[in-house]
Parts: structure tokens; sequence; C-alpha cells
């Protein structure tokens, strides 16, 4: 997961980054996770909102856009800025919070602490190594780096590698390569791995060491440098690319790799290809269909609400097939 997302084209840019902004200042400093939502929330529907906002009252009448954020609207389209945010953006504190949780491994709660010590800056960060998980110490290790967003030239070469020492181990595996990717972006945050295979199922015993001899094998090669966490199921870490032929070396990039068991693997393909907005509006589809899904599952809704067992799933499509939906490619899944 990453935080930089690429820079979209939306007639209300300004409003939706703002609005971004305001929420982020919520979550990381004041803990203040309904106003984040509220935020977000505006955030997205204004992002789909296909013309130019020109006052507060038209925006309000979307649906997340209360009265508020309607005043906010207002004032940054006859000033050109927010005072709110100015102040915030001054206020040391709250800056400091939000860069602390760019480094990868340092949520919320982990900035406000460091910076409640007085640990403010990637020097404050590197005098107190000692204090920091190891996440959070590849986190700074690679913080330049992992501010970079992965060329899509790049995913396809480190796609290849991936698919290549998968396939060297056991052509039997199935690999994918999910995110913003999938959807076709020219660039990506970072890269997200699902592999399956067939001798592993929800019923089977744990086949842990699907995952591992994966990791070991891309290691092994020198495509992964660093693990930030590794579980049976889902590895988070760093790769790189071999040198280029001029010598000069690639960007450390993050990677997560995810072992799914087959029945589920498509339920998980589709979450993970995202988006995020479309996923949403896909579960609140199935949802006044009479379904409920998730990463894992689809399962019908029985007339009480409670979920049944999960339904068979052999592809994607049989998923958009139950919600009755007409089956939509990666890339048109950005909302
Ligand atoms: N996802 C989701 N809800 C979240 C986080 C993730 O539905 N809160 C799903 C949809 C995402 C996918 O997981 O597309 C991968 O998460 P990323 O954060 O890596 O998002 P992307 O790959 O889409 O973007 P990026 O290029 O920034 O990595
Ligand atoms: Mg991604």
């Amino acid at each position: 997961m990453s935080k930089r997302k690429a820079p979209q084209e939306s007639p209300n840019e300004g409003i939706t980054d703002f609005l971004t902004e305001l929420a982020n200042y919520e979550r990381n400093v004041n803990r203040a996770i309904h106003k984040y939502n509220a935020y977000r929330k505006a955030a997205s529907v204004i992002s789909r909102y296909p013309s130019k906002i020109r006052s507060g009252a038209e925006a309000k009448k979307l649906d997340g856009v209360g009265a508020k954020i309607a005043e906010k609207i207002d004032e940054f389209l006859s000033t050109g800025k927010l005072r709110k945010l100015e102040k915030i953006r001054q206020d040391d504190t709250s800056a400091s919070i939000n860069f602390l949780t760019r480094v990868t491994g340092i949520g919320p709660a982990a900035a406000r602490k460091f910076v409640e010590e007085g640990i403010k800056t990637l020097e404050d960060l590197r005098r107190n190594e000692h204090k920091l998980t190891h996440h959070q110490r590849i986190g700074l290790k690679y913080f330049e780096d992992f501010e970079k967003r992965i060329p899509r030239e790049e995913m396809l070469q480190m796609q290849e590698i991936v698919l290549k020492e998968v396939e060297k181990l056991d052509p039997n595996y199935i690999a994918t390569v999910c995110g913003s990717f999938r959807r076709g972006a020219e660039s990506s945050g970072d890269m997200d791995v699902l592999i399956t295979h067939p001798s592993f199922t929800s019923d089977s015993s744990k086949q842990s060491r699907l995952l591992h001899q994966v990791v070991e094998q891309l290691e092994k090669v020198h495509f992964v440098t660093d693990v930030l966490s590794q579980g049976d199921t889902k590895f988070m870490g760093v790769c790189q690319l071999p040198d280029k032929e001029d010598g000069t070396a690639y960007p450390h990039r993050r990677i997560d790799i995810r072992l799914v068991p087959k029945d589920q693997y498509y339920c998980g393909v589709l979450y993970f290809t995202g988006s995020d907005i479309f996923n949403k509006n896909m579960r609140a589809h199935a949802l006044e269909m009479g379904f409920t899904i998730n990463e894992y599952t689809i399962r019908p809704l029985g007339v009480t609400g409670v979920a049944g067992e999960a339904l068979p799933v052999e592809s994607e499509e049989d998923i958009f097939d139950y919600i009755q939906w007409k089956y939509r490619e990666p890339k048109d899944r950005s909302e």
C-alpha cells in the first residue's frame, strides 16, 4: 500500500486536495476518524463530479457534502486558500506527525509518540534508530526511494522476474500482479502480488512453505533485498531490479506477496486489483443484490441478513455474474 497516488485529471482537484489534507490531519493528529471519513467521502464524491464546482451550494447537493464542507469550499473558491489549513500547516506538531507517517511502519500513533519525544525529522529518527522497529528502520533506510512512484516499464520488468522465478519453482503456481499495475496505471506506488497453488485450499491445512519458498527464491536471485514482515500468508518487503547496463542502480521498491487458498484466489485478485473506490462501489451493489463480498469470499445474505456459505468462484467473471453486473476489465475499475 502506498500513500501517494498518481496525479488525476479532475476539474476540482484543488478542492479534493484540500479535503484530503484535512482528512489526513484529522486522522493523524486528532485521531478523529469520523471527521477523517467525512472529508474522504466528500473528496471522493467531488472527484467523480464531472464539471467545475462554482460554489459551496453546488457541492452541497452531492451526497457526502454537508454545510461545513460547503462553507470551506466557498472560502477556497473565493480566496484560493483555507485559513484552517494554513494554520495546520504552520503548526509544528501536526506538520511533524504528518511527515513521520510517510515512513513505512510509522502509523499515526507511533508518529504522535515520536513527536511527543521531540523526534520530528528524518535526522531525529536516524539518531534514535534504537527506538525504531525493524520495519520502521527499513522504511527510514529507503525513505527517498519509497516516495518515488514506479514507472510501468519497471513494473513490467519486475513482473517478469517474479513470474519467472515462481514458475521455476513449480509451474503449478498461479501468480498475478494486482494493484494499480493491473488496472493499467502508467506508474504504481508499490507491487502487489497474489499467489496460489492448486494444493492449497481453505479446507487443506496451512502450507506456509508455498509462500516462504517463493520469498527465498526471490532473495536468492537478489530481487528481494529486505523483509519488513513475514507471516505464513503475507510477506511485506523490499525489492530492486538488477542494475542498468550503464551500471546505475534502480530505486528500492515496496513489494507485498500474499498466499491465498485456490478457492479464494479470484476474490483476492478482485479485491487487490481495486481501486479501493471501485471495491466500495462493487460491494455496495453486491449488498443491494443480497450478497456480501470481501477479499476472501462472496456469500449470499439470508433474509435475516446473515451471510451463508461461500459461493464457488473460478474466475473474476463469476463474481460479477453472481451480482448481475456486467464484467469490467481491470483498466475500467478506477471507480
Ligand atoms: N485496497 C482496498 N482498500 C484499502 C486498501 C487497499 O480495497 N483500504 C485494495 C484496492 C487497491 C489494492 O488493495 O487497489 C492495492 O492497494 P494499494 O494501496 O497498493 O493501491 P493501488 O495499487 O491501487 O495504488 P498504488 O499504485 O498507489 O499502489
Ligand atoms: Mg499498489
